[in-house]
C-alpha cells in the first residue's frame, strides 16, 4: 500500500472510531470502559472532529457545558444517560444545589475547551455559536480563579481533576488519606488488566477524598480537603485556554483584555514553578518527579521552554525513544525509580499528551522534533490500533482499545499535511 493510501486508510478507521463511541447526544471516551462524556475528552473530540464535521462538533460543546454548575464549574463527568456500568456513578456522587439537572461528578478537569472551540473558530468560523459558548466559557475560567487560586497556581482537590490519575506526582500526597467510607467496586477492572489500571489503595484513597468532598457539597474551606495539590499541568492548560478565549471573545467583537491578562497572571506562577535544575516545572504539595505532566506546562510558553522540551523528548534515559523502547514520551521519565511501562499515568505513551507536546513545539519554533513525534504517534496508532495508551516498549496497546481521543488526535494529525 502507498504512504498517501495507508494514511487515508487511517483518517477513515479514525472518523469511524468516533462514529462508534458517539451516542448521539455525546462522545464516549472509549465504547465500554468510561460511559459518560468527559470533559477533556470532549474537548479532544472537538479537535479531531472540527476537520470532519463542524456541527458535530459544536454539539459535543452543547452536551458538555449542559453540565456545567450554577458557580460556574464544568464537571469532569457528564452522565448523559442513567443506570451507567461505571464506579464512581451518579449514585456515589450524588446531588447538589449547584448541580444542572443532569447527573454530573462533583469536580472538574484540565480546561482544553476554549483550545478547541479556538480550533474550531479557525476552521470553521461561527460567531453565533461563540454567543452560546463564550459566556459559560467564561464562568468556568472565572470559578477557577475565584475557587482554586489558592496560590498562583490552580489548586486540584482530587488526582482525577488532573486527568492523569495514579501519576506519581500524587504518590506522597495521596498517601495521608485516610479509608474510604464509601464501598470501592472495581468495574473499571472488568474490561482492562487490573496492572493496567490504579492499585486498591490507590482507589480507596480516591473514594475517601470523593467522601470528603461530598460531605461538604465539593466546595471545602480552604485547608480542609483531604487532598489539595498546586498543578502545573492544569494550570498551564488554564493559561492557554485563557489566551484562547481573548482570541474567541475578540473574534465575537468583545474586549480581550481580561481574559489575556489573566493568561499573563497564570504563566508568571508557572515560571515561579520553574525548577531549572530538574528541569521540570513542581507541583505545589506534589512529588518532584519527572514526568509528562512536569515536562507540559511548556505548553503555556512555548516560545520560552520548547527547545527544553525538544531536548527532553530527544534524551533516551528520559522521555525520548531508546532502543528497548522505541515510543516516546513515556509519560514518566524512564530514569524515575517509579517509571512502569505498563500501568497508566506511570509510564505508557499517551497520544492526547503527544499532541500537546507536538503543538508546544509547532509553537515554539521546533519543528524538527514536532514532526519526529506527529510522525512517531501516527506510526504507533497505525501498527497498535486506537488504544488509550500504549506500552513504550513494545508499542502493545493498552487499556481501552478504540478510543476517542487517540482517534481525534489521528484526525488532526492527518489534517496537516
Ligand atoms: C477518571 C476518560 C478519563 C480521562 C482521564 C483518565 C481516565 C477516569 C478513570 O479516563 O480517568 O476520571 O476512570 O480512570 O485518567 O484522563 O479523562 O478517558
Amino acid at each position: 500500500m502507498t504512504l498517501p493510501d495507508r494514511r487515508s486508510r487511517l483518517m477513515t478507521e479514525a472518523v469511524d472510531v468516533l462514529a462508534a463511541n458517539d451516542t448521539g447526544r455525546f462522545i464516549k471516551p472509549g465504547p465500554r470502559q468510561y460511559p459518560g462524556q468527559w470533559n477533556w475528552d470532549a474537548a479532544f473530540s472537538v479537535i479531531g472532529l472540527t476537520h470532519v464535521d463542524p456541527p458535530r462538533a459544536r454539539d459535543e460543546i452543547r452536551a458538555l457545558l449542559a453540565g456545567q454548575w450554577s458557580d460556574g464549574m464544568v464537571p469532569h463527568i457528564v452522565f448523559h444517560e442513567s443506570g451507567v456500568e461505571y464506579f464512581p456513578g451518579p449514585e456515589v456522587w450524588g446531588r447538589t444545589a449547584a448541580m444542572p439537572a443532569v447527573a454530573t461528578s462533583g469536580i472538574t478537569q484540565p480546561p482544553l475547551l476554549a483550545t478547541a472551540i479556538a480550533r474550531l473558530q479557525r476552521h470553521a468560523p461561527d460567531r453565533r455559536f461563540l454567543g452560546e459558548v463564550l459566556e459559560p466559557i467564561e464562568r468556568w475560567h472565572l470559578w477557577f480563579h475565584r475557587d482554586r487560586r489558592r496560590t498562583g497556581l490552580v489548586t486540584i482537590l482530587h488526582p482525577w481533576e488532573s486527568g492523569m490519575d495514579n501519576s506519581p506526582r500524587f504518590d506522597l500526597a495521596l498517601s495521608t488519606v485516610g479509608p474510604s467510607p464509601i464501598a470501592v467496586t472495581r468495574r473499571d477492572r472488568v474490561h482492562v488488566a487490573p496492572d493496567q489500571r490504579p492499585t486498591d489503595e490507590d482507589y480507596e484513597a480516591y473514594l475517601s477524598i470523593l467522601a470528603g468532598l461530598r460531605s461538604v457539597g465539593y466546595r471545602p474551606d480552604p485547608g480542609q480537603s483531604p487532598f489539595a495539590v498546586g498543578d502545573v499541568f492544569l494550570t498551564a492548560v488554564l493559561s492557554r485556554a485563557e489566551a484562547d478565549l481573548a482570541f474567541l471573545w475578540a473574534a465575537a467583537g468583545t474586549s480581550a483584555d481580561i481574559a489575556a491578562a489573566r493568561s499573563d497572571e497564570l504563566r508568571r506562577a508557572l515560571a515561579l514553578a520553574w525548577d531549572g535544575a530538574r528541569g521540570i516545572f513542581c507541583d505545589e504539595g506534589g512529588d518532584a518527579v519527572a514526568t509528562t505532566g512536569g515536562l507540559l506546562p511548556s505548553w503555556a510558553d512555548p516560545p520560552r521552554y520548547a527547545g527544553h522540551l525538544a531536548d527532553c523528548l530527544a534524551n533516551p534515559s528520559t522521555f525520548g525513544p531508546d532502543p528497548s523502547h522505541p515510543w516516546y514520551p513515556t509519560s514518566v521519565a524512564k530514569d524515575a525509580d517509579r517509571f512502569d511501562s505498563g500501568c497508566y499515568w506511570r509510564g505508557p505513551v499517551w497520544a492526547n499528551t503527544s499532541w500537546l507536546a507536538v503543538e508546544t513545539l509547532f509553537a515554539g519554533a521546533q519543528a524538527q522534533a514536532a514532526e519526529r513525534l506527529m510522525a512517531s504517534t501516527l506510526e504507533l496508532v497505525a501498527a497498535n490500533g486506537f488504544w488509550e495508551y500504549y506500552d513504550p516498549a513494545t508499542g502493545e496497546g493498552l487499556g481501552s482499545d478504540r478510543f476517542s481521543w487517540t482517534a481525534a488526535v489521528t484526525i488532526d494529525f492527518l489534517s496537516r499535511r
